[in-house]
This record gives C-alpha cells, sequence and structure tokens, in this order.
C-alpha cells in the first residue's frame, strides 16, 4: 500500500529539484506545459487505510503519554496560568504601544470611572468603527466603569472557532490567504516555528506560484526552520503543490500543513478561480482539508482591511483570522471590528517580523491591557 507514496515521494524530488532551474526557463516551461499534469488522483481506499493505521498509532503513543505525565498541584497550576496572563497582557501592551500613544491624548490619566463622551472619543481614536462603538455602548450610564466597559468590549469578540483543537485530524491542514503584503508568508514561517516548538512535524506548501520571489521567500523561511517545503516552478498551478504538500505529509505521518496562496493575480476572477481550485484539490487530496483558511490582515490598514475580508470570506469562507503588524499600528481598536464585523475568531496577532513573533489572541488579555491603560483599578 506505500508504493504510491513513494512514487509521490520521487516525484516531488523531481519538483524540487526543477525549481532550481533558471527563473527564465521556468516560466517559458510554466506556460507550456499543462498544468494537469501534475495533479493525480490518490485512490481513496489507499488514503482511508492509511488514516486508519495513523489514527490507531495515534491512540496508542496517547496512552503512553499519559502514563508518563503526574497531575499538577492545583494551587501551581493556577498561579501558573495567572503568570501566562500576565505575561500575555505585557505582549498586547508592548504591540498596543502605539495605539495607547493615541488612547492617552483623549484619556491621559488613569480614572476609577470614565465619561461615556471619553470612552466613545478614545474608541474612535483606536480605529473601532462608530457603528460597533454605538452597539457597544448602548445603554451605559453617563459614567462607566472598569467592569462595565470590560463585559462589553469582550462581548464583541463573541465569534468562537468552530475546531476542536483537542481533536485535530492529521494532517492539519491550513490554507493561507490574504492580499499581497500582509503578512502571508512571515506568517506561515511563524505558525511553522510554533508547531516545532510543539515538537509537532511540519510541512510547508508554497502555493504562492505568481511571483519567484514568493517562492524563494518560503524557501528561505524553510531553511531557516529546518522544515521541509514542497514548491514547483513560478507560473505553475498552486493546486498541484497543494496537493503535493498534502501527499507528502500523508506519507511520511506528518502533523501540520501550511500552504501560502498568492493575495494577486492578473485579475480578480483569476484569483478567484484559483483559490476556489486550491480548496477543491485539497480536499481532493484529503477529504475535509483545508480544516482552516485563515485570512491575513495587515493590523496597519485599521478598518479598511474589513472590506478586503469580505471579498476573500466571499470567495473561499474564511475560518478565521489573523491579524498583522499589531506592533506598527496606532489602529489597535480595528480588532474589535475586524471580529465583530465579520463574525470570525481572531486566532493569532502578528507582533513583529522575527519567527517567535506571533500571539495566541485572547479577547480578555486584549481587552484588560487596553483598560489597564485608562482605568486605576476594578470597581463595580
Ligand atoms: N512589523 C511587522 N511586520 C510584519 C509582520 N508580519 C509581516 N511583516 C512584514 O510585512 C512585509 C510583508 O510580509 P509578507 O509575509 O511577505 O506578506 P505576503 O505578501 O502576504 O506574503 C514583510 O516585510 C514582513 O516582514 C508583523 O507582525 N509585524
Ligand atoms: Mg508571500
Amino acid at each position: 500500500m506505500f508504493s504510491f507514496f513513494k512514487k509521490k515521494k520521487k516525484e516531488e524530488e523531481i519538483v524540487v529539484e526543477e525549481a532550481k532551474q533558471s527563473e527564465q526557463q521556468q516560466t517559458e516551461q510554466a506556460q507550456n506545459e499543462p498544468v494537469k499534469e501534475e495533479i493525480q488522483e490518490i485512490p481513496t481506499q489507499e488514503i482511508e487505510e492509511k488514516i486508519s493505521n495513523e489514527e490507531n498509532e495515534v491512540e496508542k503513543s496517547e496512552v503512553e503519554n499519559l502514563n508518563d505525565v503526574k497531575e499538577p498541584e492545583p494551587k501551581q497550576e493556577e498561579s501558573k496560568k495567572e503568570e501566562e496572563k500576565e505575561e500575555k497582557k505585557g505582549f498586547f501592551a508592548r504591540a498596543l504601544e502605539k495605539t495607547f500613544g493615541n488612547i492617552k491624548t483623549v484619556i491621559p490619566t488613569k480614572k476609577e470611572k470614565i465619561s461615556f463622551d471619553d470612552i466613545e472619543e478614545m474608541l474612535i481614536e483606536s480605529d473601532m468603527e462608530y457603528e460597533i462603538i454605538e452597539k457597544a455602548m448602548d445603554g451605559l450610564p453617563e459614567m462607566i466603569t472598569r467592569k462595565q466597559l470590560r463585559h462589553r468590549l469582550v462581548m464583541l469578540f463573541e465569534h468562537a472557532p468552530d475546531v476542536d483543537l483537542s481533536n485535530l485530524p492529521k494532517p492539519f491542514v491550513r490554507l493561507i490567504i490574504g492580499v499581497n503584503g500582509a503578512g502571508k508568508t512571515t506568517t506561515i514561517a511563524k505558525l511553522a516555528n510554533k508547531s516545532k516548538k510543539e515538537n509537532k512535524s511540519v510541512i510547508l506548501g508554497a502555493g504562492d506560484t505568481f511571483r519567484a520571489a514568493a517562492i524563494e521567500q518560503l524557501s528561505t523561511w524553510a531553511d531557516k526552520l529546518d522544515v521541509p517545503i514542497i514548491k514547483t516552478k513560478q507560473g505553475h498551478d498552486p493546486s498541484a503543490v497543494a496537493y503535493d504538500t498534502i501527499s507528502s505529509a500523508l506519507a511520511r505521518n506528518i502533523d501540520n500543513v501550511i500552504i501560502d496562496t498568492a493575495g494577486r493575480l492578473q485579475t480578480q476572477q483569476n484569483l478567484n478561480n484559483e483559490l476556489k481550485k486550491i480548496v477543491k484539490v485539497c480536499n481532493k487530496a484529503y477529504e475535509g482539508s483545508p480544516h482552516q483558511k485563515l485570512l491575513i490582515l495587515d493590523g496597519t490598514q485599521g478598518n479598511t482591511a474589513i472590506a478586503q475580508a469580505k471579498a476573500f470570506n466571499e470567495i473561499v469562507g474564511v475560518d478565521g483570522i489573523i491579524v498583522t503588524k499589531l506592533d506598527g499600528t496606532a489602529k489597535g481598536g480595528a480588532l474589535f471590528s475586524i471580529s465583530n464585523q465579520l463574525e470570525l475568531p481572531i486566532f493569532f496577532v502578528g507582533i513583529g517580523e522575527k519567527q517567535d513573533d506571533l500571539m495566541e489572541f485572547s479577547p480578555d488579555e486584549f481587552v484588560d491591557s487596553i483598560l489597564d491603560e485608562i482605568y486605576t483599578e476594578e470597581t463595580n
């Protein structure tokens, strides 16, 4: 039953080899070759067999691991959680420095209660959409306490992820989409780095085949992080890359697949068709995938990112958002409107250009780090 996967692996090596050819050759060839050649049907039965074997293996290893784990003391656990919470708040506080600068122009000193008008102005300054501000503040009194405001702000992030993180399929396939420059490739590197840190294996698919530089950029990250990558020539069909990446993950029993995509093509229609095709082909390679279609939004664009997000959501249906460049924006308040308007969860935020500059998003800590800037203490 493994012969198919062996064959796939060989093909993959060829693909990687081919990618080393000169760029011009690549483009010429790409234009002449029918892209379909690279897509092959995987016999479903073989995949099913393979998956069920993997499931058995996972179950066995989980049982083994369970025997090694000691129950932590409940008290220790609590203080650890508290520590983590504080740490996260600290990260947000640093990432939101510019947004705080804006907020301070409205509320320069910390208070116990803050007037309705000041809160409203502060939220406008942080780039929260007015419609959302009205919704959040509806019915609040003239003088607002921390607790009252906290409740309303946290409520804006009510859209919970619908993936059960405790029981992920293997491989777990994520498709990364978004406009050029949003931070897709950098975020893929950060996610791969996170996988590695969690002792999960990961493989990347260089699906932005529109520009040679994009393939190069992801390859450089793959080298740096020492993770495998499947790539092809510039101009080739990205869905073939997606197919090969997923097949390779299945063959090598890899935990996570992350696939890059182009942010811009010759026309919007081309982009729509390409993204739809990639999604379809992922499902062909491994039924049910991609498990997450993650939209990368540039945080420095504030509310204008929402229109983009809506367009992508209409094309392929987005499962969650990652907001990048939170470190470089004074518009941190846009996170409220992004999540609320799109009715989607924010999974992570990017807080810098390095591989470790990715943070799991948590509405509680995000809101608290803002409130810490304007309120003196918890009041009722
Ligand atoms: N400051 C900062 N820069 C970022 C962040 N994420 C990405 N970038 C930068 O944004 C630029 C575009 O990123 P890239 O990953 O190439 O975007 P892509 O075109 O969507 O793949 C690069 O210069 C990145 O280093 C972030 O969280 N913070
Ligand atoms: Mg890119």
